[in-house]
């Protein structure tokens, strides 16, 4: 696996923290009724860039928008999924925002009961050590799901079996409003790896560049037939849980200010300038760029239409047939 084209990544990044600027308007204005934020996540997208979405599978976190972005989900996919429209690609409007899944994509989707899609990716990931088709799985969940029992279970079989699956816990330090002290008594989540026989490895979400060259050792594991690994990405989440959380309840105004000195988008702006891949005047086009991509999908969401009620029962449950 090549470097990432930095220009491609941070491309990515800022598309991910417009949209999610966008969403969280739209929803305060009461056009969209649920948001999920993805802002201080974006270094995430190093691992996208360290898979094959051509080849692999990814079974992620609800707050994997930056990621997904590369995998080839559109602002329009987007949109279509938090207004619920019948050409939503995920679920044709049936499922939360947020709930990502394309088939076109290598996408499978994540359930609200939080994590019982990781035993999924362990599934999908048997099933291409049994065909033999040298794909890699990715599946992403957050510090508080990384106490369920569903993880335990995926990683001791996984690892029993030496199965081509990467569990990937993104380490914001809250699960709503639990801190991680009050969720686990180890400072790393990545710690329990020697637990399961596998590698455990950290990577600070802050540099997309870091988590890259992580996940590509452990996608390497995996493809070489070694079997799976657990990578932890530490990152801070900048907005509320949702938009139906008071995030002034659990963390101080100076928390939230200090983390913003690692804000990922910006850190890794001021980077490629330094390295003069990039500068103000092509920052401004490509702002100006997204933008319009934003509002292209934006009015293309709001004029498509809503599922209708004929089609309420379509793909939630087998219909016809004498079975
Ligand atoms: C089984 C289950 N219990 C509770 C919830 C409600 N819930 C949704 S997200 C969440 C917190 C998850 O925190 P974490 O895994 O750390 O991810 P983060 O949201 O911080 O990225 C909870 C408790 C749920 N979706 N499923």
């Amino acid at each position: 696996m090549s470097e990432p084209d930095p220009i491609a990544l941070y491309r990515v990044m800022f598309l991910a923290r417009m949209l999610d600027e966008r969403i969280w308007q739209l929803n305060r204005q009461g056009r969209a009724h649920f948001a999920v934020p993805a802002a201080g996540h974006e270094g995430v997208a190093g691992y996208a860039f360290a898979l094959d979405p051509a080849r692999d599978y990814l079974v992620p976190h609800y707050r994997d928008l930056p990621a997904l972005l590369h995998f080839g989900v559109t602002p329009r996919d987007v949109f279509c999924n938090l207004f619920a429209k019948a050409n939503d690609p995920n679920s044709a409007g049936r499922q939360m925002f947020a709930h990502w899944s394309d088939a076109t994509h290598h996408l499978l989707s994540l359930s609200s009961p939080q994590p019982n899609h990781v035993p999924h990716a362990v599934g999908i990931a048997l099933a291409s050590k049994i065909r033999g088709d040298n794909a890699v799985t990715w599946t992403g969940f957050g510090d508080g799901s990384s106490s369920k029992g569903d993880i335990h279970e995926s990683m001791n079989f996984a690892a029993i079996h030496k199965l081509p699956v990467i569990f990937c816990c993104e380490n914001n330090g809250y699960a709503i409003s639990v801190p991680q002290d009050m969720q686990m008594a180890v400072q790393n989540v990545a710690d329990r790896a020697a637990g399961y026989g596998m590698p455990g490895a950290v990577a600070q979400g802050r540099d997309p560049l870091e988590v890259f060259e992580v996940a590509r050792q452990a996608i390497d594991r995996a493809r070489r037939g070694d079997g799976p690994s657990f990578i932890e990405i530490k990152v801070y989440r900048f907005m509320p849980h949702t938009s139906n959380d008071d995030d002034k309840r659990y963390r101080s105004r100076e928390e939230l200010d200090a983390e913003r000195a690692n804000d990922p988008v910006a850190l890794f702006r001021e980077r490629i300038v330094k390295e003069k891949t990039w500068d103000a005047s092509r920052d401004d086009a490509l702002k100006q760029e997204l933008q319009a991509q934003i509002y292209d999908a934006l009015a293309f969401a709001e004029a498509s239409p809503a599922p209708t009620a004929a089609e309420a029962f379509t793909n939630v449950y087998a219909m016809g047939g004498d079975k």
